[in-house]
């Protein structure tokens, strides 16, 4: 018999009879128990209702870096706004950039190019501004700053006023600058939206409305893999109705190449069409372009520059898949069982991290991805829930020369000739930590739902709890027993599986994507599926659809899950 990889929990085993019993549950199994958070939930609120102090920004500092922009546009000062090349940062830009120059800024943004001048605010960074442009008398950061003190102090000394806007976690002490705007509640870009619509307030001769740069911060929000609740479900929310409706020609020429129904965006669009074109440029060249991409007022620019960020999109792809097949095989010669290490100067330094994440979903063990280089090397870490790989790095620090991150993800260089010993090291520090709980993948279930309930009325209440993602997982759920009565092989090399399913003489359609060789080797007809239920556009007709996550041969004895206490 075919095992699947994946331990089945359920987070609820009560019987449903109906759609509102289904939604109960789901809110509840999201924590929500009263009706005015459902409410709440259901209804996210405007973001711009959300007080400085909620969001844990404070009040004087946004005072104090509006009269510093209020003093030097009166001054006719020169501003830059010095940003970050990942899709929050390129949002992040384009929303303080353009915010700027609707109230009478001398204004240009600044991209750090990875390759040319790191990450961040650096010294590299700041001599390429004073390089290019004469007299800059303010440098304002958003989606970076808050721990670059060496280069805020260089800056000053040149005699440049800073203000950063940054999310990114403090250190002990914080650069010199002269206003700092910080929180880590929001991303990059929600933290320029908050404050573009401080500034707006106070300095705006006429109402200057920044509410459709909410479209922006939603993909900031989403692309840096913010959870998908309270003040940042408004902002994705909110900003993804504006994303719908976009007036930006360069989005509308990014949908256009993409081939997506502006309708339809969601959370899946931005994390896996729209971000990663935007990401595309900051890897391999430089995402000034993506910038110009979501600024230009221009058709026939927007149009090229779509292209030129769809052509190193899939140049990336390109690149992450050579990288991934050497890696794949560096891996599979490995003979310890600790979080998987793979050192090449073949891996491309903008890729590594997605070349980890691909290790990660393929191993389910944390991974790190180094890309060789003489003298130092850059490395990038992902991990599994339960394994916190920022932490187990640090406890190899004499190792490496510095870097950052988070229980999930990392990022640091380590001088060459200490990656044998790292890697080394790194065996000893994980293997005991990863436990068998901690290797086996799980599939967090929802609840059993019963073919009857699956309706147009459940898909209705289900797009309310949209956008899902992280901290709103997508709702998933079981359904045991049931009957494949039709199955047939679709897409281009005929590994999706379309099939026709029957439980209790209801029959659904259902689409598995990848799953042909599961499928195929299944011993029964008779299966447990989990599954989220979806909407099928096609020829702009709309069908339910579930779409099957995860199929096993029916076990009469046991119920193949195991609950998990809420
Ligand atoms: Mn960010």
């Amino acid at each position: 018999m075919l095992k699947s990889k994946k331990k089945w929990m359920t987070k609820n085993d009560s019987v449903v009879n109906s759609v509102d019993d289904v939604v109960h549950i789901l809110l509840k199994n999201r924590k929500i128990q009263s009706g005015k958070s459902a409410q709440f939930f259901l209804n996210p609120p405007d973001p711009s209702s959300y007080s400085l102090t909620e969001l844990g920004i404070a009040k004087k500092s946004v005072d104090n870096a509006i009269e510093i922009i209020s003093s030097t546009i009166a001054a006719k000062g020169k501003v830059i706004v010095y940003g970050d090349y990942d899709a929050d940062g390129v949002c992040a830009t384009a929303i303080l950039w353009e915010t700027m120059r609707s109230l009478g800024a001398d204004v240009l943004p600044f991209i750090p190019n990875r390759f040319d001048h790191g990450y961040g605010v650096s010294v590299e960074g700041i001599d390429e501004i004073v390089r290019v442009h004469e007299n800059v008398s303010l440098i304002i950061t958003v989606d970076n700053g808050i721990v670059a003190h060496e280069a805020i102090s260089y800056a000053r000394k040149k005699g440049i006023r800073i203000i950063i806007t940054d999310h990114h976690q403090k250190a002990l002490t914080l650069p010199k600058a002269d206003a700092i705007v910080h929180t880590d509640k929001i991303c990059g870009s929600a933290v320029a939206w908050v404050f573009a619509n401080e500034l707006s307030k106070s300095l705006a001769s006429e109402k200057n409305d920044v509410n459709e740069l909410l479209e922006l911060a939603a993909v900031g929000t989403i692309a840096d893999q913010m959870e998908l609740i309270g003040v940042n479900r408004s902002i994705a929310k909110h900003g993804i109705d504006i994303l719908r409706k976009t007036r930006r020609i360069g989005l509308l020429a990014l949908y256009n190449d993409i081939g997506i129904d502006k309708r339809q965006i969601g959370t899946y669009e931005i994390n896996y069409l729209i971000a990663p074109r935007i990401n595309a440029m900051g890897r391999l060249t430089d995402a000034m372009d993506s910038l110009r991409l979501l600024c230009t007022k221009d058709t026939l620019k927007a149009k090229s520059f779509s292209q030129l960020l769809a052509k190193t999109n899939t140049e990336r792809q390109k690149i992450v898949e050579e990288s991934l097949s050497d890696a794949r095989a560096n891996a599979r010669n490995r003979i310890w069982n600790g979080v998987v290490i793979v050192s090449s100067t073949t891996y491309h330094e903008g890729v590594i991290g997605l070349i980890a994440s691909k290790l990660v979903e393929e191993y389910w063990l944390p991974s790190i991805v180094i890309s060789q280089k003489e003298g130092i090397s850059k490395a990038s870490a992902r991990s599994i829930p339960g394994f916190n790989i920022i932490e187990t790095i640090r406890e190899a620090s004499d190792l490496i020369e510095g870097g950052g991150g988070h229980p999930m993800a990392a990022g640091f260089s380590i001088k060459t000739d200490n990656i044998t010993s790292f890697i080394e090291t790194m065996q000893v520090l994980s293997e005991k930590k990863l436990t068998e709980e901690i290797k086996t993948r799980k599939l967090s279930i929802d609840l059993i739902l019963p073919f009857a309930v699956v309706s147009k009325e459940l898909l209705t209440l289900l797009k309310n709890l949209e956008p899902t993602g992280i901290g709103n997982p997508k709702p998933l759920f079981v359904t045991y027993g049931v009957s494949i009565v039709d199955m047939k092989f679709v897409g281009i090399e005929k590994k999706h599986v379309k099939l026709s399913i029957e439980s209790e003489g209801t029959v659904i359609d259902g689409i598995a994507f990848s799953m042909k060789d599961t499928i195929e080797n299944l011993e029964s007809d008779i299966v447990d599926i989990v599954y989220s239920v979806d909407e099928n556009m096609w020829n702009g007709k709309s069908t339910l659809q579930l779409v099957i996550k995860d199929i096993r041969e029916h076990d009469n004895k046991k119920d193949n899950t195991t609950k998990i206490s809420t």
